[in-house]
Formats: structure tokens, C-alpha cells, sequence
């Protein structure tokens, strides 16, 4: 009984190179017969969006961060992906975002994305839109990493616009953890000064990094909780910054609350939408922020987890994709110099896909606000 158990396992793990292999004959073909009919012509170049590599929305791949004696195709909306989740409080993933978010948006391609609400294809518009890539980060030491990220932002928008009369490209980022936002926050401050930041995101993310962090080390203190801090203590963002969706508790029940309006941030809460609605949530937004350049933050966890699983501090009673959706293109007419849609950890998504769906469609709303409003860079 063993010896024929392990003869049989011997059989079994024998090589056998495919040639030995007797397949069955495939009926009516034989080798190098084309399968279509005599005198079809059939062109290979177009009708699919999943062919090739995927970029996000099909666009196409430029070496954005590409060395001085590179010629590198001039572009005026970049998008960068930070695969960075290591200033995470709770679950990461996020690393993967920037790839979950370009699975999400293989549907998308300039040639049928003729938006049904407003009759307009932002792919087709002014602005030459690419997919940067990802800035190469380290995934071993956050300060290296960010510095790593803050270089990237430099270069990528430090080319001449390929519209030559709006001179810097603008980013929208594919995060990567939410502290990824700081070094967009930098490299808009230093084309357009101090932003008024919107900010959709369930938790405030102005924590003093002494709270969230606990002061252990410099390295701790600079996390996906804290960045919003930090922007404001450099002085990159304007006293106008609004939150809207926010749900999540605080730590502190006074102090965090009075630090984030020290932080110049107004806070739209998520119930907020049941009293005032859509219309009532764009023009508080519209209000607080008008006159200022302005950068859009989008942590997916502004959703509810039916609409947005996939993400590393869940929090129940979000808002739906339709209704930030509406919310975003709402805000049509805002100078926007930046954005990026952040804490997408596809690992946590579901079959559907129903996260980096979401964080796909965000994206063209992002793209959409940007080509609406051509912004000129400050003298
Ligand atoms: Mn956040």
C-alpha cells in the first residue's frame, strides 16, 4: 500500500515537458490558420479600454519624473500615484492604492466619457491629461519616503505646462496614506502660496501630534492623523480650510475641536447633508473658501463603508458616492491647484470593486474642476 502510495507520487511529481503531452487536435485549425473568416479585416488597435497597461482613465504614460536629459512630453494635468500607507493609525493597504484606483477606472477612456449630466468630456478639453506614475518611495523609512514624495511633487510640477499660458502643471495625487497630502501641500505652496484646503474626510486630521502619536518621537508625530497640523504650522494652507463628512470621535472633547479651528478649518459634519442637503453642503464650502486658491482632499473614508469598504478607519453614517459626487461638481468655478483622492486600500475591497470604483470616479470629478478653471501661476 505505501510502496504503491509513493510510486504513484513519484509518477506524479516525473517531469514531463509539454512535447510528451498528447493534446486532443483542435478541431478545424490547425497551426497558424487565422481564426477569423477569408478577407475579414480586422483592426487590433481600437475597441477595447482593457488592452495594454493600465494608467489611470487609459491615459497615457508619461516619465513625469523623468531626468534632466529626458525629453519629457509636456502635460498640464499630471496624476501621481504615493503608494506610502506607513502612517497609518489602523489598517494599512493604502500602499496599493494607486493601482486599485487605476483598476477602478479602466471603464473610463476619453473617447465615451461624455458626461451625461453637463454634456462635457474633460479628457477632450484644453488640458493634455497623462498618468505620471508613481513617485518611488521607499517603503522603509517615512521620513525618507516623504522626502522621496516631496521631490517627486517638485519635479512633476516644477515642468512647463504643456498650455503654456497657465505655465505650471497641476497634480492630482493617487494616495498612499493620508499624510501623502503634505507634500502636495508643499509643492502647491510654493507655485501658489498658502490654499484654502477642502477636506472630505470622516476624522479631522488636525491632531497635534503630541494626542495622536503621543510624543514619542518625531518620526511618530508625523502620521496620517497629523498632517493637517503640520500643513498649518509651515504655514501652507489659509485660516479659510473647511472639513465636510466629518463623524469620527475626537480625542480630546474640548481641546482637539478648539486646535483644529486654531488649524483654520470650519468643520461641515456628515448629518449636516440630512438638514441642508447637497445645495446646502457646496454653497457653506463655496463660501468659506471663495477668493482663495484652493486644494481638494479626498479621503475615501468621507464615505459610508457601503459605498467605500475598502479603506483603512472605516466609519459608519458617511455619505454616498452619488452625493459626493453631486458635492464635487458643485463646486465647479473654484480655482483648484491640486488635489488627490488618499486612503484607498484595495485589499479590504470586494468583488465588485465597489471602492476603487468610487475613488476612480472622484478622480474625474477632480480632473473635471481642474479644466473648468484654468489657473494662472502667481508671479
Ligand atoms: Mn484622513
Amino acid at each position: 500500500m505505501a510502496l504503491s502510495r509513493s510510486v504513484a507520487l513519484l509518477f506524479f511529481f516525473y517531469p514531463v515537458s509539454a512535447r510528451e503531452i498528447n493534446f486532443p487536435p483542435l478541431s478545424g485549425f490547425s497551426p497558424g490558420q487565422v481564426l477569423f473568416g477569408e478577407g475579414d479585416n480586422v483592426d487590433v488597435s481600437t475597441g477595447s479600454a482593457f488592452t495594454g497597461l493600465t494608467t489611470y482613465a487609459n491615459l497615457p504614460y508619461v516619465h513625469c519624473l523623468g531626468g534632466e536629459n529626458e525629453n519629457v512630453e509636456a502635460y498640464d494635468i499630471g496624476i501621481l500615484g504615493a503608494p506610502f500607507d506607513t502612517g497609518v493609525t489602523a489598517r494599512p493597504g493604502a500602499r496599493f492604492g494607486p493601482a486599485g484606483i487605476r483598476r477602478g477606472s479602466r471603464r473610463i477612456s476619453a473617447e465615451a466619457a461624455w458626461n451625461i449630466y453637463t454634456g462635457k468630456n474633460v479628457f477632450l478639453d484644453w488640458a493634455k491629461i497623462v498618468d505620471c506614475g508613481d513617485a518611488p518611495l521607499t517603503f522603509l523609512d517615512n521620513t525618507v519616503a516623504l522626502k522621496q514624495l516631496d521631490a517627486s511633487h517638485q519635479i512633476v510640477s516644477g515642468r512647463q505646462a504643456s498650455a503654456s499660458e497657465y505655465r505650471t502643471p497641476r497634480i492630482i495625487t493617487l494616495g498612499g496614506d493620508h499624510t501623502t497630502t503634505l507634500s502636495a501641500l508643499r509643492s502647491t505652496y510654493q507655485h501658489w502660496g498658502a490654499v484654502s484646503v477642502i477636506h472630505f474626510d470622516s476624522h479631522i486630521d488636525t491632531w497635534d501630534p503630541k494626542v495622536l502619536g503621543g510624543g514619542i518621537s518625531h518620526y511618530a508625530g508625523v502620521n496620517h492623523g497629523t498632517f493637517l497640523h503640520i500643513a498649518h504650522e509651515e504655514g501652507l494652507i489659509r485660516n479659510s480650510s473647511i472639513h465636510a463628512g466629518i463623524r469620527a470621535p475626537v480625542m480630546r472633547p474640548k481641546g482637539d475641536v478648539r486646535h483644529d479651528i486654531e488649524c483654520g478649518f470650519h468643520m461641515i459634519k456628515a448629518r449636516h447633508i440630512d438638514r441642508f442637503g447637497v445645495n446646502g453642503v457646496i454653497e457653506e464650502i463655496k463660501n468659506r473658501v471663495s477668493g482663495s486658491k484652493v486644494y481638494i482632499s479626498v479621503d475615501i473614508d468621507v464615505l459610508d463603508p457601503a459605498f467605500a469598504p475598502a479603506t483603512g478607519t472605516a466609519e459608519v453614517g458617511g455619505w454616498t458616492t452619488r452625493e459626493l459626487l453631486t458635492i464635487l461638481d458643485g463646486l465647479s468655478g473654484l480655482q483648484v491647484v491640486g488635489a488627490d483622492v488618499v486612503e484607498v486600500a484595495p485589499i479590504y475591497d470586494n468583488p465588485g470593486e465597489t471602492t476603487v470604483l468610487a475613488a476612480a470616479e472622484v478622480v474625474h470629478s477632480l480632473i473635471g474642476l481642474m479644466v473648468e478653471e484654468p489657473v494662472k501661476t502667481n508671479d
